[in-house]
């Protein structure tokens, strides 16, 4: 019996859900001198924890970090029994805490919040509850969790079974005895390979249907760690804040050593030891490039997939037991005790849905397309509505009469998984958009409601009534969400993290994958920019500074970070000769390039004497002749060579299917200007007379730079029309310089700290050309007309000091009637998109590249 209602009407926050989140919440706000109240539908506290009780259900994260940080005096007084604590275990844990800090009394059990709107006059929420009773709040907070609201079993004829049912998501509190009876369990997720082992001990026959095969490895239980232990009794704090700035909310160090290039021994050490450890996110990090490269997340994958067949007695059911139409990690891997093992039991049995589909559900079993089978229980361990469901499943309906549901039609939209546009004072606690689910859950909650308390507080202080994101930082955010998630192996897959398992679920990817790190940097970040992207309001008084707290694409971000650490001395203080011999120890470190069909060396010549050129030709098509890009590299006319530009043209070449000629011009301060501009106009017209001879179709000739190799060749297409040939069908210009003016708002936004930096391109310039040649068209070909000249497309990255006279090059053959292609690099330096094989994101960029290569020539783009 619950006790007689004292819900004031009228509260500062309602939070909705007792699990980790909520708890923690109440005690915070109530803390900071709110009035709050708690609901939760279920009969206690616990959350997941008092609905998944089926048997074998744990924690897939240690309990060394799987547990509340945020009070010593809470860790000094509760220790966990196991490495990973069952599900009594940890649903025992938080009615600790629920008496510890007298929760309890704040909290409406059995009581479901259905329906939330925003009182736009009186900057309330209003709030139905399942009872019918009607209360009103300042801030609606939904704690209510990321997987709880289960998926319904989207199989036909489920009705119609007429035996026991069980969900593990709604377990019966008395438990369930199997004994002698034959169970059916679907599902393969988590909730199945913890349970199965477990049910078939009880069993007679157990058949297990599943549609898809999990990667799962051994937990290996026991006790705690002692290797955590030891450093949380060393040092607790700072073990605590080394979790906050981790990657996945546990202390780890993430590993440098990439699967592509690591030896044999290396890759099957690393594994072997991540395999003992037993660690999701030590057998998600063997490697730090298998949650991105298909080539290293398959070497683990096939080491996995080896335990599996050595497991498992019976081939066909060890083989369908192998996981292989995901990457490894793209779906969430499972921790097991024996689950594999499981399977070499007489009575257990696998049904591979992938051969014989589920044809119904029928009132005594189980009709697959070959068999019919009966049974006395059925258990479904289908999943659920992750991450969106359990928000939309309140009918929460914002300014202008929007619901939420309808908003996120085409998927969520949220200010850090925090807030939604439209919705003001409504809060998720570990909302679609934060590391949530990829992550550590309980440091994530805690940064989340430590954030929400210190926002609301902040508000009643500065007399705020109510905050809300702007559309812009709402889009920016969603943005680099996805941007973080393109680059990773992740939308790949047929995940609930994709929303794919939810027929009709819009295909997006729900969690940020940035890092608990880099999350949390952002939240801070916008906060110390005075809430950047929100919007607050309070009686005379209005608050917001607008703007996208993360606008860098990630893996810039990383290189960018990573480069800091090196602490290399700025190349303009240095002789040029260091300045060439960093750079080519850096490139001496990249990862191995494209493939093309073949690469050979030559020399041309030129104006000062013969001038090396490498040679790419296309795997693909097989047979020539092709059209021909001359290619020029970058470095400021002092730096570069044959190699510094290979991975790009190899890159280029392999995507455009076209010959790409890179050639070495003279280089200053040994030869200063003009000699780089008359190398180049040498090189397009022996490459065009040479043309059949080098595997090329005559007349099919294009021409391509990056940064000074894009000034080059610009200036060369504009000495030849001025020459009345050779004939160029195309000028592909990637962020080139074309004048030699450094004062646009390009070199103030981007002129320090992106590695082509305002003092680097002026050592440049002195190195080249004297001051007094500066105007001279073939330096700042943007002064010339540009009438007449071949099609362009010209490259642009944002963060870049050149960017504006990219832009102004853009508008400017625009204007002189040249057909001209803009291709924005979003998020990108002067550098990065060069950066084949490190930079991912830099990859959609020379698509683009390549695509309108195979423009200027009239055929299509290959890959
Ligand atoms: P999951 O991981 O979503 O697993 C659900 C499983 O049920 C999965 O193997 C599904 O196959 C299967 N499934 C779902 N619907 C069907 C139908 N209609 N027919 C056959 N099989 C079906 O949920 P869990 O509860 O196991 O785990 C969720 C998370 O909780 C877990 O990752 C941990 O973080 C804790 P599918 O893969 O969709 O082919």
């Amino acid at each position: 019996m619950n006790p007689p209602r004292t819900v004031p009407d009228e509260l500062d926050a309602v939070v909705v859900g007792a699990g980790f989140s909520g708890l923690y919440l109440l005690h915070r706000l109530r803390q900071a001198g709110f009035s709050v109240k708690v609901f939760d539908s279920a009969g206690d506290v616990g959350g997941t924890w008092y609905w998944n009780r089926y048997p074998g259900a744990r924690c897939d994260i240690p309990t060394t970090d799987y547990t509340y940080g945020f009070d010593p005096e809470l860790e000094a007084a509760w220790t966990w029994s196991e490495k990973y604590a069952t599900q009594p275990e940890i649903l025992g844990y938080l009615r600790f805490v629920a008496d510890r800090y007298d929760l309890r009394r704040d909290i409406e059990f059995s009581t479901g919040i259905t329906a939330a709107s925003w009182d736009a006059a009186g900057k309330r929420w209003n709030l139905t509850t399942d009872r019918g009773e009607q209360l009103r709040c300042r801030h609606y907070i939904m704690a209510s969790g990321c997987l709880s609201l289960p998926k319904s079993p989207d199989i036909i004829g489920a009705g119609l079974y007429t035996g026991e049912v069980y969900y593990t998501s709604r377990w019966p509190h008395e438990g369930v005895d199997f004994t002698g009876k034959r169970v059916a369990v679907i599902g393969t997720g988590s909730s199945g390979i913890q349970s199965i082992p477990l049910i078939a001990e009880q069993a007679s026959q157990l058949t297990v249907f599943q549609r898809t095969p999990n990667f799962s490895i051994p937990a290996h239980n026991g006790p705690a760690p002692a290797d955590r232990l030891q450093r949380l009794s060393e040092d607790r704090d700072g073990y605590r804040e080394a979790a906050k700035y981790s990657r996945g909310g546990i202390p780890n160090e993430p590993t440098d050593i990439l699967g592509i290039t690591a030896s044999e021994e290396v890759r099957r050490e690393r594994f072997e030891a991540a395999w003992e450890q037993g660690e999701l996110f030590g057998i998600l990090g063997v490697f730090a490039d298998q949650g991105l490269n298909p080539i290293s997340n398959e070497i683990v994958a096939e080491m996995i997939r080896e335990k599996i067949r050595a497991t498992v007695n019976d081939p066909e059911t060890a083989e369908a037991l192998c996981p292989k139409d995901h990457y490894f990690g793209t779906k969430r891997p499972c921790l097991d005790t024996n689950y594999f093992q499981t399977y070499n039991l007489p009575h257990v049995r696998l049904v591979d849905l992938r051969k014989q589909p589920i044809t119904s559900i029928t009132e005594t079993g189980v009709d697959t397309a070959d068999e019919s089978h009966s049974f006395d229980a059925i258990v479904y361990a289908t999943g659920f509505d992750a991450m969106t469901g359990p928000v939309t499943a309140v009918d929460v309906t914002g300014t202008d009469g929007l619901s939420l549901k309808e908003k996120w039609v085409a998927g969520p939209s949220t200010y850090l998984g925090l807030m939604s546009v439209g919705f003001p004072n409504f809060f998720m606690i570990t909302g679609p958009g934060s590391p949530s689910v990829l992550s550590n859950m309980t440091v994530s909650i805690e940064q989340h409601v430590d954030w929400v308390t210190d926002c609301l507080t902040r508000m009643r202080d500065q007399g705020f009534e109510t905050i809300e994101p702007t559309e812009l930082a709402e889009a920016g955010w969603g943005q680099h969400v996805q941007d973080c998630a393109a680059i990773s192996l992740h939308p790949t897959a047929d995940s609930w993290y994709m929303g794919a398992n939810v027929p009709g679920k819009p295909r997006v990817f729900l969690p940020y994958i940035g890092g608990v790190d880099a999350y949390r940097r952002a939240c801070d970040d916008l906060v110390a920019q005075g809430y950047l992207g929100f919007r607050l309001s309070g009686p005379g008084r209005d608050e917001c500074r607008d703007g996208v707290i993360r606008t860098m694409q990630p893996d810039v971000a990383v290189v960018l970070e990573l480069l800091a650490t090196v602490g290399l001395p700025p190349l303009e203080t240095l002789p040029v000769p260091d300045a060439r011999a960093i750079m080519s120890a850096i490139n001496a470190t990249r990862p191995p390039s494209p493939e093309v069909g073949e690469v050979t060396d030559g020399a041309l010549p030129g104006p000062g004497g013969d001038l090396p050129y490498r040679l790419y030709r296309p795997a693909v098509p097989a047979e020539g002749p092709y059209p021909i890009v001359v290619y020029f590299h970058g470095g400021g006319w002092v730096l570069g060579d044959l190699d510094s530009d290979d991975p790009l043209c190899r890159d280029l070449c392999a995507r455009s299917g076209a010959i790409v000629v890179s050639v070495n011009y003279r280089h200053a301060p040994e030869d200063r200007f003009p000699a780089a501009a008359e190398d180049a106009f040498a090189a397009v017209r022996w490459v065009d007379a040479n043309a059949a001879d080098l595997g090329g179709i005559p007349g099919q000739l294009a021409v391509a730079g990056w940064s000074a190799g894009g000034n080059i060749a610009a200036v060369a297409c504009q000495l030849a029309r001025d020459a009345g040939g050779p004939r160029i069908l195309g000028q592909l210009l990637m962020h080139p310089v074309v004048d030699s003016d450094l004062t646009r708002q390009s070199y103030v936004d981007n002129g320090d700290g992106y590695i082509l930096t305002k003092g680097l391109m002026s050592w440049f310039w002195d190195h080249y050309a004297d001051p007094a040649d500066r105007g001279d068209l073939r330096l700042a070909p943007l002064r010339g007309d540009l009438a007449g000249l071949p099609p362009a497309c010209v490259v642009t990255a944002d963060f870049d000091p050149l960017r504006d006279e990219g832009l102004a090059y853009v508008d400017a053959l625009h204007a002189a009637g040249v057909p001209v292609r803009h291709v924005r690099a979003r998020g990108h330096t002067h550098t990065s998109v060069t950066m084949v094989g490190v930079v991912i994101s830099g990859a959609p960029v020379r698509a683009e590249m390549a695509e309108a290569l195979t423009g200027f020539f009239g055929v299509r783009t290959l890959a």
